[in-house]
């Protein structure tokens, strides 16, 4: 395997770079060991690789209590999971405390860390009851006195438990916990935890913004890249346990056999990780790849054909997860073209996938060309009605918010109105309409923001996370989806802190009501340093980034009005095409009175597809949360907002307050620099240059362009935009990354 972000450089040169670390000279007689252990961190390869496992040396104030606790391990290693939680628990222990931990299968010493299940380890045997209550993925992490020794325990009900645990414990020593009465009991509250990939058979990889597909399709089955390992060690740390390795746009030939054994090959390193492979299914591949006439859903020969292909690929993939499927959305196949219904088309890949215990993943993100009716509410009206008429192994997956992964959303209004059917939660990882890799955004907080929202649909409490984890409406299958920001990039994610949004979706996927500040300060410990003065303000940077992004994006509720195609910088005269509801004027309905989309009663309606709690609130003018006003509302511009700001002032206002956050931003990380290994503050530094100059733009296009529409002066204080509209409606960017082809 390669090794993972632990590239020691030991030229002579940079040993002597070493000896002069912290501003103390060392003599030569010190070299390797001391080097090694005091400056570590300031040779290594920091290129943002390893993720949040980088297991540099712990601080020696926590080493000698982390050493005695750990120093001995004892750690079955049968199956090819025990070997997986081993080698990690080696790895993680070596760099974070300098030296392996001896394994053994009997003890000697008085401290022992003990990994397994009561089958695998009969130190763990006496806590087979307890373990029983943590479920299959459950943990539990202990210390106590067993059989006369100090024991630290990492035990499960299964191997996978105690991987996840492992990973767990290491968390607990990068962050610098301490493990005196140490006791933590976890188990996931969601059951699929999904990536979704977008990636192209050709490589490419749609709204991917950190170079090509992490899958080297030619070269599979053959070849199985030691990053595929690296990949599956990253998610089981989260505890995701489902990859979905094509795109919902997807290729019939992905279910050829060809395609089948390589996407088999990839199963294979991914299951010691706990990780199931699910495809992305295209709904006439009966007709594409299976030489039928049709893939109408009712149609006997079909049915045969669909039950015959998931007979193949568990035979080559005994433990497949199912399939994803995108249907007549977008102009995708689907069992419309046939004159039948979702459910029946959902229940058609069900009924093949049931006998082997594999589940159908069907989206909810549709929306027809030929209906008129307000995009927002064409998935409602398409599904609610058919609550109770899939099969038990169906789940919906849904959007967070009825658009398409804007800055910010209301929630979908199908949360808590199919109480019959499980609801996956579709969050996007990969930032479409958040300014791509390179602007800081943590997405923590939009998911939180949308976990936490109140359904009201049984009363106060009814939460998003509710009707996701199953509690709301007592469905035991559960899930959650998040479109990967993953490619082939060396960051894996295209820039530094866009890993954060990877481990932000794994963390909440495993529990919804953890908080996004919470996990921000973990990534940041793990990703970066410890040292709270690194932490504190780089979790202030986080924490303001996505109201940072609204405000210079898409303020007050503005949405889609990103330039066409590409999504990349403003583009709120959007106009023509074709479609209404691929332009930006359909969303914002700016005219010389006043702006924002009338989702009221007296227009389009669309709140009424929410409990009525929620409808009168978002319905009323004056209750509706200002940052969601204008997704609402149609508003004149002198409408007084609660700072006493006519609308127009208040719109500049946020749009001024983007870019500004965007230079505290700047300035904080600046602060940073000497604290961190240099190659990535380099490259962050750069990043938010790029993204300062961006916000700009998206500020000055846009008051360039409202104000070419209401034809009032810019607000005191504030500075004109620099160019005329025109100079922004000109611009072109013909290869901006991860267009749709
Ligand atoms: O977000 C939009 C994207 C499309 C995507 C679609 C979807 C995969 O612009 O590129 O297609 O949503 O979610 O299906």
């Amino acid at each position: 395997m390669e090794s993972f972000g632990s590239v020691y450089i030991l030229s002579t040169r940079m040993l002597t770079l070493t000896l002069r670390c912290n501003g103390r000279r060392h003599g030569w007689l010190l070299v390797a060991a001391l080097v090694l252990s005091a400056c570590m961190g300031s040779v290594r390869a920091e290129d943002g690789y390893a993720l949040w496992m980088r297991y540099v040396p712990v601080a020696p104030g926590v080493a000698h209590e982390y050493q005695r606790h750990l120093g001995e391990v004892i750690a079955p290693d049968q199956t090819a999971t025990q070997r997986a939680a081993l080698e990690e628990l080696q790895r993680g222990l070596s760099g974070l405390l300098g030296s392996a931990p001896r394994v053994s299968t009997e003890s000697a010493a008085n401290h022992v860390l003990v990994l397994g299940t009561p089958e695998s380890s009969r130190w763990v045997a006496p806590f087979r009851q307890e373990l029983e209550t943590l479920g299959g993925e459950g943990y539990l992490l202990r210390q106590a006195r067993v059989a006369g020794h100090d024991v630290v325990m990492v035990a499960a009900r299964t191997d996978i438990g105690v991987l996840y645990g492992v990973f767990h414990l290491l968390r607990l020593l990068q962050t610098g916990a301490s493990l005196e009465n140490l006791e933590v009991r976890q188990s996931p509250a969601i059951k699929l935890r999904v990536l979704n990939h977008w990636d192209n058979l050709d490589g490419h990889v749609e709204r991917g913004y950190a170079g090509g597909s992490l899958w080297d399709w030619h070269t599979l089955p053959d070849w199985q890249d030691p990053r595929y390992t690296d990949y599956a060690r990253a998610n089981a740390s989260l505890g995701i346990n489902g990859t979905v390795l094509n795109n919902v746009n997807a290729n019939a030939l992905s279910l050829t056999p060809t395609y089948l054994a390589k996407a088999a090959a990839l199963a294979d390193v991914f299951r010691p990780y706990g990780i199931r492979v699910y495809l992305s299914a295209r709904f006439s591949a009966p007709i594409e790849i299976g030489g039928l006439r049709t893939a109408d859903p009712l149609d006997a020969d079909v049915q045969r054909w669909w039950r015959e292909k998931a007979d193949e690929i568990y035979a080559l993939i005994p433990d497949f997860g199912g399939f994803l499927v995108k249907a007549n959305s977008e102009g995708q196949p689907g069992p419309q073209d046939y004159g039948r219904s979702h459910a029946d088309g959902a229940n058609l890949l069900g009924d093949a996938l049931a006998p082997h215990g594999g589940v159908m993943m069907w989206r909810a993100f549709v929306y027809a060309h030929d209906v008129p009716q307000d995009r927002a509410k064409q998935a409602y009206s398409e599904f609610a009605g058919l609550d109770g008429a899939f099969r038990p192994n169906v789940l919906l997956q849904v959007k967070n918010g009825p658009i398409d992964f804007q800055p910010r959303e209301p929630f979908h209004p199908l949360f808590g109105a199919m109480p019959h059917t499980p609801l996956m939660m579709e969050f996007q990882i990969t930032k479409e309409y958040l300014g791509f890799a390179t602007h800081l955004v943590y997405l923590g907080s939009l998911y939180e923001e949308a976990l936490n929202a109140d359904t009201h649909v049984n009363g106060e409490g009814s939460t998003v996370a509710r009707v996701v984890d199953g509690s709301l409406d007592g469905h035991a299958l559960t899930g959650i989806a998040g479109v990967a920001n993953i490619g082939n990039s060396r960051t894996w994610s295209g820039s530094h802190f866009d890993q954060a949004n990877w481990y932000a979706f794994g963390r909440l996927a495993w529990d919804p009501r953890q908080s996004a500040r919470d996990i921000a300060a973990e990534w940041a410990a793990m990703t970066f340093s410890p040292d709270s003065e690194v932490v504190r303000p780089v979790v202030e940077m986080m924490m303001a980034s996505r109201e940072a992004a609204v405000d210079y994006m898409t303020p007050l509720g503005l949405h889609h009005v990103m330039a066409r195609g590409h999504h990349y910088g403003p583009g709120p005269w959007v106009d023509g095409g074709p479609r209404a509801d691929w332009t930006s004027v359909y969303y914002h309905r700016a005219d010389r009175n006043g702006i924002g989309f009338d989702r009221t009663r007296q227009g389009s309606d669309a709140v009424s597809q929410y409990a009525p709690a929620v409808a009168q609130g978002f319905g009323d003018v004056a209750r509706v949360p200002e940052s969601l006003l204008l997704w609402f509302h149609h508003v004149p511009w002198d409408h007084r907002l609660r700072s006493g700001r006519p609308l127009w002032d208040e719109l500049v206002h946020h749009y001024t307050r983007g870019v500004r956050q965007v230079q505290a931003m700047q300035a904080t990380w600046d602060s940073l620099q000497g604290r961190l290994d240099a190659p990535r503050h380099r490259q962050v530094a750069a990043f938010l240059r790029i993204q300062e100059n961006e916000a700009q733009w998206w500020r000055d296009a846009s008051v360039a362009y409202f104000q070419s529409i209401n034809g009032r002066p810019m607000p005191d204080g504030e500075v004109p935009p620099p160019h005329p509209l025109s100079y922004y409606q000109a611009l072109q960017f013909p290869f901006a990354p991860g267009d749709g082809r």
